[in-house]
Formats: structure tokens, C-alpha cells, sequence
């Protein structure tokens, strides 16, 4: 029988990762399944590629700056964003961070450290850039991350680190 490598980590951290991953998942199947009985109206899956985001995600302290896109759930979960506000967002309900202005993806919170997507591909790019040097500046040795999309895992860049 094959032995999984468990590399340096703990049970409770093996856990701990894979709880992560399993939340985006099971709310992605939920809401392909809404998608197709016609109860909601978008939605942009990432079915399949949760670890992208969710290990990019857990790779970054609390206080770190992430610019994800309109497939990376994950990222949203495990910066334990709480679900019903996360959910209150995409539907354009009020208890989400726009005040009904907006759904989806495009909202950014300060609170959770996370950069609204800019739907223009390549500009998100710049805007981590800036918030890179500025923690190259001030020397506080934080990194950043960036998504350029998501259908190529390598798409995302850290910098500073
Ligand atoms: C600068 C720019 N050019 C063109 C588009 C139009 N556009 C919207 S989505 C898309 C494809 C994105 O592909 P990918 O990054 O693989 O995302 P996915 O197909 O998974 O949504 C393009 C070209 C855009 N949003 N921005």
C-alpha cells in the first residue's frame, strides 16, 4: 500500500488544510447545482482547482494583501470571510461590503485584506505591484499575491517573499 507523505507536517495541520479545501468545494457543488435549477443567475466555478486558491491563501499571514479573481473562491473562505456576508455580496443583498451596488466578485474588503478584482485582465497586476513596493519600502517584510487568472495555476505571483 502506498504511503501518503505527510513532508513535516502535523495530523492537526493536515487537517486543518484539508477542511479549508473541502468548504469552497462543497459550496461550489451547491452552487452549480442553484445555477442549474435556475435559482441563481451567475456563477463562476472553480470547480476542481480549490487548492489554487486555498493553498495560495494559507501560504499568506492574516494581514497580507491578496487580489484574487472571479474563480477563486477558496481565497474568500479561508480568509474566513463570514458566509452569509460573502453570500449577501454575490446576490447584490445588503449585509454584503458594496450596499447592494454591485454582486459577484468585484468587491474588495480592507477589513479582510483583500483587493476587489478589476475585470480588465492585466491591470490587477499593477495595483499588487504598488502594494509590493510599498512593503518593500517600509520594510515590513510582507508579501503579496496576485492572480491573473485561473485556468493556469502559475498565474499567480508573489512578491517580496
Ligand atoms: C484586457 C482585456 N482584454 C480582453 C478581455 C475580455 N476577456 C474577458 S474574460 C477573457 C478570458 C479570460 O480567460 P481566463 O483568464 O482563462 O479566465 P476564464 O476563462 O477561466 O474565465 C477575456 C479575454 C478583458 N477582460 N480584458
Amino acid at each position: 500500500m502506498m504511503q501518503f507523505d505527510k513532508k513535516d507536517l502535523t495530523n492537526q495541520e493536515l487537517i486543518h488544510i484539508y477542511t479549508e479545501l473541502i468548504k469552497p468545494r462543497m459550496i461550489e457543488e451547491k452552487m452549480l447545482v442553484l445555477l442549474r435549477q435556475g435559482k441563481i443567475a451567475k456563477w463562476f466555478s472553480g470547480i476542481g482547482q480549490e487548492a489554487i486558491s486555498v493553498g495560495t491563501a494559507l501560504a499568506m499571514a492574516a494581514d497580507e494583501y491578496i487580489l484574487p479573481m472571479h474563480r477563486n473562491l477558496g481565497v474568500f473562505t479561508v480568509r474566513n470571510i463570514p458566509l452569509h456576508r460573502l453570500f449577501s455580496q454575490f446576490q447584490g443583498k445588503p449585509g454584503g461590503f458594496t450596499n447592494c451596488r454591485d454582486r459577484s466578485f468585484h468587491f474588495g474588503t480592507q477589513e479582510f485584506k483583500i483587493v476587489g478584482m478589476i475585470s480588465h485582465l492585466g491591470p490587477q497586476l499593477g495595483v499588487a505591484d504598488g502594494i509590493a513596493l510599498a512593503n518593500v519600502l517600509s520594510k515590513n517584510g510582507k508579501s503579496t499575491a496576485v492572480f491573473s487568472g485561473m485556468a493556469v495555476p502559475v498565474r499567480v505571483i508573489f512578491m517580496n517573499r
